[in-house]
């Protein structure tokens, strides 16, 4: 069976800029349906209970069909958000190196890296995530996914950060201000995983 993690930090720990009640219903309501979904679609499948979510995403076309969307969207939503609160963190941090050299490599510079990932967060039309990954080629890219499908899975490349754009991430404190929430985020972000994130997938 599949469990909800544990949050690395409290509730109110991110507050002001994602709030306690959001925090409560992003965590204890959406992320544990997708948790329950996932189990009940694959229970009578012990097999696929007994694998890591990681293993299971990337065999999604393998599956029996009639549990592959079900796999996907919900299986999907596990990882990404278990993904999303580990790169979460109170307390503003910067990049490290040498993921912040690769930032300023790629992107010009961190203000360079922040109007893209912005630009992308904005531009993803309806709910869905936006991703700094790193490609099979050893490069940094930003791109962003429909719905709860992620980079990891169909070979895009290695997430390094991530950011969840669906509305119920936002709309309690922001409204439809999805602007707001992108650019309140970045005093937030988890530098520390992101950089070691960024290490394993640069071995
Ligand atoms: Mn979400």
């Amino acid at each position: 069976m599949f469990t909800l993690p544990v949050l690395p930090f409290t509730l109110d720990a991110l507050e002001p800029y994602i709030d306690k009640r959001t925090m409560e219903i992003h965590h204890g309501k959406h992320h544990q349906t997708y948790v329950d979904n996932l189990n009940k679609a694959l229970s009578g499948f012990p097999e696929l209970l007994a694998l890591t979510i990681d293993e299971l995403l990337s065999s999604v076309q393998k599956i029996p069909k009639e549990i592959q969307t079900a796999v996907r969207n919900n299986g999907g939503g596990h990882a990404n958000h278990s993904l999303f609160w580990s790169l979460l963190a109170p307390g503003k941090q910067t990049p490290g190196e040498p993921l912040k050299d690769a930032i300023n490599q790629r992107f010009g510079s961190f203000e360079g890296f922040q109007t893209e990932f912005t630009k992308a967060a904005l531009g993803r039309f309806g709910s869905g995530w936006v991703w700094l990954i790193v490609t099979p080629k050893k490069e940094l890219e930003i791109v962003s996914t429909a719905n709860q499908d992620t980079p990891a899975t169909d070979g895009t490349g290695y997430p390094v950060l991530t950011l969840d754009v669906w509305e119920h991430a936002y709309y309690l404190l922001y409204q439809n201000r999805r602007v707001e929430y992108v650019s309140a985020w970045w005093n937030v972000i988890n530098w520390q995983e992101a950089g070691k994130r960024y290490a394993s997938a640069m071995k």
